[in-house]
Protein backbone atom coordinates (compact mmCIF):
# COMPACT_ATOMS: atom_id res chain seq x y z
CA UNK A 1 0.00 0.00 0.00
CA UNK A 2 1.41 3.59 -0.93
CA UNK A 3 2.14 6.23 1.49
CA UNK A 4 -0.01 9.03 1.09
CA UNK A 5 2.00 12.13 2.21
CA UNK A 6 -0.22 15.50 3.07
CA UNK A 7 2.23 18.50 2.74
CA UNK A 8 3.78 21.19 0.78
CA UNK A 9 7.28 19.67 -0.78
CA UNK A 10 8.86 23.00 -0.19
CA UNK A 11 8.15 23.09 3.82
CA UNK A 12 10.54 21.70 6.02
CA UNK A 13 9.12 19.59 8.67
CA UNK A 14 7.37 17.44 5.69
CA UNK A 15 10.85 17.32 3.82
CA UNK A 16 11.80 15.37 6.85
CA UNK A 17 9.42 13.17 6.33
CA UNK A 18 10.01 12.65 2.56
CA UNK A 19 13.94 12.13 3.22
CA UNK A 20 13.11 9.33 5.87
CA UNK A 21 10.94 7.71 3.01
CA UNK A 22 13.52 8.11 0.43
CA UNK A 23 15.98 6.66 2.78
CA UNK A 24 13.97 3.52 3.12
CA UNK A 25 12.60 3.21 -0.63
CA UNK A 26 8.87 3.59 0.90
CA UNK A 27 6.86 4.73 -2.47
CA UNK A 28 4.95 7.26 -1.12
CA UNK A 29 2.35 9.59 -2.70
CA UNK A 30 2.74 13.46 -1.99
CA UNK A 31 -1.05 15.09 -1.48
CA UNK A 32 0.10 18.72 -1.83
CA UNK A 33 -1.37 21.05 0.83
CA UNK A 34 -0.84 25.04 -0.50
CA UNK A 35 -0.05 26.83 2.61
CA UNK A 36 -0.05 29.66 1.43
CA UNK A 37 -3.87 29.33 0.76
CA UNK A 38 -4.06 28.20 4.25
CA UNK A 39 -5.40 24.56 3.66
CA UNK A 40 -3.77 23.70 5.94
CA UNK A 41 -6.12 25.47 8.24
CA UNK A 42 -9.78 24.24 6.30
CA UNK A 43 -11.97 22.01 8.51
CA UNK A 44 -11.41 18.88 6.49
CA UNK A 45 -7.70 19.58 6.74
CA UNK A 46 -8.56 20.11 10.62
CA UNK A 47 -9.77 16.53 10.25
CA UNK A 48 -6.48 15.10 9.48
CA UNK A 49 -4.06 17.27 11.38
CA UNK A 50 -6.00 19.12 14.51
CA UNK A 51 -3.55 21.42 14.92
CA UNK A 52 -3.46 22.48 11.21
CA UNK A 53 -0.33 21.67 10.02
CA UNK A 54 1.68 19.39 7.60
CA UNK A 55 3.10 16.70 7.39
CA UNK A 56 0.23 13.94 8.17
CA UNK A 57 0.85 10.71 6.82
CA UNK A 58 -1.89 7.48 6.27
CA UNK A 59 -0.77 4.80 5.75
CA UNK A 60 -3.25 1.83 5.89
CA UNK A 61 -5.52 2.40 9.22
CA UNK A 62 -2.71 4.51 10.67
CA UNK A 63 -2.87 8.14 10.70
CA UNK A 64 -0.08 10.25 12.29
CA UNK A 65 1.38 13.86 12.18
CA UNK A 66 4.40 15.05 13.89
CA UNK A 67 6.77 14.96 11.46
CA UNK A 68 9.56 13.45 13.92
CA UNK A 69 7.25 10.61 15.48
CA UNK A 70 6.44 10.18 11.89
CA UNK A 71 10.16 9.61 10.48
CA UNK A 72 10.83 7.47 13.64
CA UNK A 73 7.92 5.57 12.84
CA UNK A 74 9.07 4.59 9.19
CA UNK A 75 12.68 3.80 10.85
CA UNK A 76 11.64 1.16 13.34
CA UNK A 77 9.23 -0.14 10.89
CA UNK A 78 11.47 -0.65 7.87
CA UNK A 79 14.26 -1.51 10.59
CA UNK A 80 15.39 -4.38 8.78
CA UNK A 81 15.28 -1.81 4.89
CA UNK A 82 18.00 0.31 3.82
CA UNK A 83 20.42 2.39 6.40
CA UNK A 84 19.84 1.85 9.87
CA UNK A 85 18.81 5.05 11.13
CA UNK A 86 17.52 4.66 14.91
CA UNK A 87 20.72 2.58 16.29
CA UNK A 88 21.19 -0.83 17.19
CA UNK A 89 22.12 -1.05 21.17
CA UNK A 90 20.17 0.54 23.63
CA UNK A 91 23.18 3.19 24.23
CA UNK A 92 22.90 3.95 20.28
CA UNK A 93 19.50 5.04 20.24
CA UNK A 94 19.54 6.66 22.93
CA UNK A 95 22.30 9.18 22.26
CA UNK A 96 19.78 9.20 18.44
CA UNK A 97 17.07 10.35 20.76
CA UNK A 98 18.99 13.03 22.30
CA UNK A 99 20.38 14.45 19.41
CA UNK A 100 16.81 14.65 17.71
CA UNK A 101 15.91 16.52 20.63
CA UNK A 102 18.42 18.99 20.26
CA UNK A 103 17.52 19.43 17.05
CA UNK A 104 13.81 20.03 17.51
CA UNK A 105 14.69 22.26 20.68
CA UNK A 106 18.00 24.13 20.44
CA UNK A 107 18.29 24.06 16.69
CA UNK A 108 14.87 24.26 14.80
CA UNK A 109 13.39 26.45 17.27
CA UNK A 110 15.62 29.09 16.26
CA UNK A 111 16.06 28.40 12.66
CA UNK A 112 12.25 28.51 12.83
CA UNK A 113 12.20 31.92 14.39
CA UNK A 114 14.47 33.33 11.99
CA UNK A 115 13.31 31.62 8.83
CA UNK A 116 9.75 33.00 10.20
CA UNK A 117 11.06 36.71 10.06
CA UNK A 118 13.44 36.79 7.51
CA UNK A 119 11.84 35.08 4.80
CA UNK A 120 7.95 33.64 5.69
CA UNK A 121 6.88 37.39 6.65
CA UNK A 122 8.43 39.42 4.32
CA UNK A 123 6.93 36.78 1.61
CA UNK A 124 3.44 37.50 3.15
CA UNK A 125 4.27 41.57 2.68
CA UNK A 126 4.64 42.17 6.33
CA UNK A 127 8.17 43.26 7.59
CA UNK A 128 10.22 40.97 9.82
CA UNK A 129 11.63 41.78 13.32
CA UNK A 130 15.38 42.44 12.06
CA UNK A 131 16.02 42.66 15.96
CA UNK A 132 14.45 39.62 16.82
CA UNK A 133 16.29 37.82 14.03
CA UNK A 134 19.48 39.12 15.11
CA UNK A 135 19.38 37.20 18.30
CA UNK A 136 18.20 34.31 16.99
CA UNK A 137 21.53 34.39 14.37
CA UNK A 138 23.55 35.13 17.92
CA UNK A 139 22.26 31.79 19.32
CA UNK A 140 22.22 29.82 16.54
CA UNK A 141 25.66 30.30 16.69
CA UNK A 142 26.16 29.03 19.96
CA UNK A 143 24.45 25.52 19.24
CA UNK A 144 26.58 25.05 16.00
CA UNK A 145 29.88 25.68 18.72
CA UNK A 146 27.99 22.52 20.36
CA UNK A 147 27.76 20.87 17.13
CA UNK A 148 31.57 21.57 16.08
CA UNK A 149 32.83 19.95 19.16
CA UNK A 150 30.52 17.21 19.06
CA UNK A 151 31.22 16.81 15.58
CA UNK A 152 35.54 16.70 16.73
CA UNK A 153 34.58 13.87 18.55
CA UNK A 154 32.03 11.81 16.21
CA UNK A 155 31.69 11.87 12.38
CA UNK A 156 27.86 12.05 12.85
CA UNK A 157 25.43 13.53 15.84
CA UNK A 158 24.98 10.19 17.70
CA UNK A 159 27.88 8.36 16.30
CA UNK A 160 29.95 6.93 13.39
CA UNK A 161 26.67 6.28 12.13
CA UNK A 162 24.19 8.15 9.80
CA UNK A 163 20.76 8.64 11.82
CA UNK A 164 17.81 10.48 12.02
CA UNK A 165 19.35 12.61 14.24
CA UNK A 166 21.50 13.77 11.56
CA UNK A 167 18.38 13.83 9.06
CA UNK A 168 16.18 15.61 11.00
CA UNK A 169 18.29 18.48 10.61
CA UNK A 170 18.21 17.91 6.51
CA UNK A 171 15.71 20.57 5.86
CA UNK A 172 16.27 23.46 8.31
CA UNK A 173 20.20 23.94 7.19
CA UNK A 174 18.81 23.60 3.86
CA UNK A 175 16.71 26.43 4.26
CA UNK A 176 19.14 28.61 6.28
CA UNK A 177 21.81 28.47 3.49
CA UNK A 178 19.73 28.69 0.54
CA UNK A 179 16.43 30.24 1.40
CA UNK A 180 17.60 32.69 4.43
CA UNK A 181 21.50 33.10 2.92
CA UNK A 182 22.96 32.01 6.45
CA UNK A 183 25.06 29.43 4.87
CA UNK A 184 28.08 31.16 6.40
CA UNK A 185 26.48 29.80 9.76
CA UNK A 186 27.68 26.56 8.28
CA UNK A 187 30.82 27.05 6.33
CA UNK A 188 32.39 28.67 9.03
CA UNK A 189 32.82 25.82 11.16
CA UNK A 190 35.40 23.13 9.74
CA UNK A 191 33.57 20.37 11.14
CA UNK A 192 29.91 21.00 10.78
CA UNK A 193 30.86 22.20 7.19
CA UNK A 194 32.23 18.79 6.35
CA UNK A 195 29.01 17.13 8.20
CA UNK A 196 26.77 19.15 6.19
CA UNK A 197 28.44 18.04 3.12
CA UNK A 198 28.33 14.07 3.68
CA UNK A 199 25.17 14.29 4.60
CA UNK A 200 23.28 16.64 2.32
CA UNK A 201 24.94 14.50 -0.85
CA UNK A 202 23.08 11.66 0.46
CA UNK A 203 21.30 10.29 -2.86
CA UNK A 204 17.83 10.36 -0.61
CA UNK A 205 18.12 14.14 -0.06
CA UNK A 206 19.37 14.54 -3.62
CA UNK A 207 15.82 12.91 -4.73
CA UNK A 208 14.14 15.23 -2.42
CA UNK A 209 15.99 18.42 -3.93
CA UNK A 210 14.98 17.23 -7.10
CA UNK A 211 11.41 16.80 -6.22
CA UNK A 212 11.09 20.67 -4.55
CA UNK A 213 12.78 21.92 -7.93
N1 LIG B 1 6.07 19.91 15.07
C1 LIG B 1 5.39 19.81 13.80
C2 LIG B 1 5.42 21.19 13.15
C3 LIG B 1 4.61 21.22 11.88
C4 LIG B 1 4.77 22.57 11.18
O1 LIG B 1 5.16 23.59 11.78
N2 LIG B 1 4.48 22.55 9.88
C5 LIG B 1 4.57 23.76 9.10
C6 LIG B 1 5.31 23.50 7.80
S1 LIG B 1 7.02 23.14 8.11
C7 LIG B 1 3.17 24.21 8.75
O2 LIG B 1 2.28 23.41 8.56
N3 LIG B 1 3.00 25.54 8.68
C8 LIG B 1 1.74 26.13 8.35
C9 LIG B 1 0.97 26.57 9.55
O3 LIG B 1 1.45 26.41 10.69
O4 LIG B 1 -0.11 27.12 9.34
C10 LIG B 1 6.07 18.74 12.92
O5 LIG B 1 7.27 18.56 13.07
O6 LIG B 1 5.39 18.07 12.13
Amino acid sequence: MVVKVYGASRAACPQRVLACLFEKGVEFELVPVELEKGEQKKPEFLLLQPFGQVPVVEDGDLRLFESRAIVRYYAAKYADRGPDLLGTTLEERALVDQWLEVEAHNFNDLCFTLMFQLVILPRMGQPGDLALAHSCVEKLEKVLDVYETRLSETTYLAGDKFTLADLSHLPGIEHLKETAKMGHLITEREKVSAWWDKISSRPAWKKLRELVQ
